[in-house]
């Protein structure tokens, strides 16, 4: 069975073997927890970014998508990459964040990985209404367990004590409505 959790903590300090990056189209790192990601995984981390983007992403990763590096320095195997929508300018931000999620478990998958921590895509510089983007992270989440995966442990990670409470509350509500 495969555990869903909540961990208030800094997603670069976390020991998991995928740590889900909120990265944008460029895959170039950026601010936010994108920015936290490349300065600690460090040279080998941007670099693989780097070449990702010119052999594989010219044009650069599309929203909703999600593709795998090393992880450098972090305490982790691989991170996994994916672009959450902007809210204010995606036609259907809700479609392209559960993408984002089911995607990014996929690709976990592809990659052997028995676990995967998740920051909360798209909440901070892209906009997205924290409420909503939980309802939507849990179930996401929920469902693709349900379906079955070959993952032991998946984590949202919450930056902030109310981050928590948010995502408990989705997970909650999430478990009370099956
Ligand atoms: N650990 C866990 N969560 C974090 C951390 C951390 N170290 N740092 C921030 N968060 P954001 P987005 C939380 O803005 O909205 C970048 O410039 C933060 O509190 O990082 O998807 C990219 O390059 C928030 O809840 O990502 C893109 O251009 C959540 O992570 C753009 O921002 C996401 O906030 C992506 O914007």
């Amino acid at each position: 069975m495969t555990t869903l959790e909540i961990i208030l903590t800094d997603i670069t300090q976390l020991p998991i073997d995928g740590v889900v990056n909120a990265a944008n189209n460029s895959l170039l790192g950026g601010m936010g927890v994108d920015g936290a990601i490349h300065r600690v995984g460090g040279t080998a981390l941007t670099q693989a970014c780097q070449a990702l983007r010119h052999t594989h992403y010219p044009d650069g990763l599309a929203t909703g998508a999600a593709v795998a590096t090393c992880a450098g320095e972090l305490p982790a195997k691989r991170v996994i990459h994916t672009v959450g929508p902007v809210y204010a300018k995606d036609p259907d931000p809700q479609a392209r964040l559960a993408d984002c999620y089911r995607n990014s478990l996929r690709c976990a998958q592809e990659e052997g990985l028995r676990s995967i921590a998740f920051p909360a895509i798209s909440t901070g510089v892209y906009g997205f209404p924290k409420q909503q983007a939980a309802n939507i992270a849990v179930a996401t989440l929920l469902q693709a367990l349900r379906e079955g995966v070959a993952l032991e442990r998946v984590v949202l990670v919450a930056f902030s004590e109310e981050d928590a409470q948010i995502l408990r509350h989705a997970l909650n509500q999430a478990q009370h409505s099956i």
